[in-house]
Formats: C-alpha cells, structure tokens, sequence
C-alpha cells in the first residue's frame, strides 16, 4: 500500500516538476508594430521589464522607449551587450533607445548589474 502511495506522489510530483519547467515560462511578448519606416516598444522598467520580450521586423529601424518607474538604483541602466549600448535611465524620464535590425537573431537586455533581464528577438 505504501508502495502505492509513492508511486502516486512520485507521479504528481514530477508532473508538477514538468509543469513549473515546461509549462510555466508563458514570457510577455510584445512584437513592435511597423509605422512607416520605423517600428518602436514602449518597455516600462518597475521591478523587472514589462514586456520582457519583444520582437523586431529585420531591416526596420527600431527604438525602444524605456520608462523607468522603479525608483531602485539597480535598474538605472540598460545594457544591450550585443549592441554595445549602456544607457542610463533617469527615473521618471523615457529614453529612446536606437536598435540596430540589421542582424536576425536573438539577444538579450540586462540592468546595469545583469541581475534583471530582457530578451530581444529580429526576424
Ligand atoms: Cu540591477
């Protein structure tokens, strides 16, 4: 009977450890709208990034419009390592950030300390 048991528990509890890995990564994405000849994301920064994955058409010049709400000093920067752009974020102020689509692919944002981050996909 105890035998049972564990099996069942064995069951539920690695059902729960392929749902929290598999199940639970539903990231907000936001794909840029394309105005014109430029597309842009407004990305508001309060305690992480919101959304935390955008999406960029390739070959569109690109701004990201990051608002800094949170008054922590750990997200007074964003760094775009692959884009070599450190840019500081004035709380309470928005600052247009330029990216470059030449280059399909994926790629990540961080704050300053690359404690929260930010992923960056070109298609
Ligand atoms: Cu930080």
């Amino acid at each position: 009977m105890s035998q049972i048991i564990v099996a069942v528990a064995g069951v539920i509890v690695s059902g729960f450890i392929v749902w929290w890995f598999f199940g639970h990564h539903q990231v907000a994405t936001v794909a840029a709208e394309v105005q014109g000849q430029t597309q842009s994301v407004d990305v508001k920064v309060l305690g992480g990034y919101s959304p935390e994955r955008v999406v960029l058409k390739q070959g569109v010049p690109a701004v990201l419009n990051f608002t800094r709400e949170d008054p922590s000093s750990c997200l007074d920067r964003v760094v775009f390592p692959d884009f070599g752009i450190n840019q500081a974020l004035p709380q309470g102020e928005t600052e247009a950030i330029k990216i470059d689509t030449s280059k399909p692919g994926e790629y990540t944002w961080a704050c300053g300390m690359d404690m929260f981050h930010g992923q960056l996909v070109i298609e």
